[in-house]
């Protein structure tokens, strides 16, 4: 396993679409077990490849609590395939915006379609904070942050704040 560096933003990597994959092999397998070992040391609740540089179509989650046994999800290619008409908010932060939090409203429940660690087709259907994360990391596969779905001047606010820590070096790992 090996940890890999986060992009934080503003990084234009972040903005890109991802690309499915052809299928999960020994590669994508790696990738997977490389972005959850980042994601436990960072720590977080997801990961999604392109915060770790790869245009893949590949997230990683877990959400078992501190004194629980690890769940770790490896998910490729997912899909939305049912939105809740009900939704919620979630004070909702990540790792490639570090330090900053704010309320996003997204479908309560969802069910997403996805190929797992042994290339299996699955469905799972998610609520709660599950179903917001699941959602918040497709959103990096399409180049979409949670910042993009704030307003504005909130947007411009965070990014400005970003890009001044860029560069005074101010608060976590260089780019
Ligand atoms: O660790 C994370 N916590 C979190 C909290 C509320 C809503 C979404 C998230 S995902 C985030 C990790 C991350 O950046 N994933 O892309
Ligand atoms: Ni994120």
């Amino acid at each position: 396993m090996a940890q890999l560096p986060i992009l934080v933003a503003p990084d234009p990597r972040l903005a890109k679409k991802s690309l499915p994959v052809a299928a999960v092999d020994a590669e994508i397998r790696q990738l997977m077990d490389d972005m959850l070992e980042t994601m436990y040391i960072a720590p977080g609740i997801g990961l999604a490849a392109p915060q770790v540089g790869v245009l893949k179509r590949v997230i990683v989650l877990d959400l078992a609590g501190e004194d629980e046994a690890p769940a770790p999800l490896r998910m490729a290619n997912p899909e939305i395939v049912w939105v809740s008409d009900d939704d919620a908010e979630y004070n909702e932060g990540c790792l490639s915006v570090p330090e900053h939090y704010a309320d996003v409203v997204r479908p309560a429940a969802c069910r997403v379609k996805y190929l797992d660690e042994n290339n299996v087709q699955r469905e799972l259907d998610a609520e709660g904070l599950l179903a917001t994360c699941i959602q918040h990391e497709i959103d990096h596969l399409e180049g979409v942050l949670f910042i993009d779905h704030l307003t504005s001047l909130k947007r411009n606010i965070i990014l400005r704040k970003l890009l001044k820590a860029k560069k005074t070096g101010a608060g976590g790992v260089p780019a």
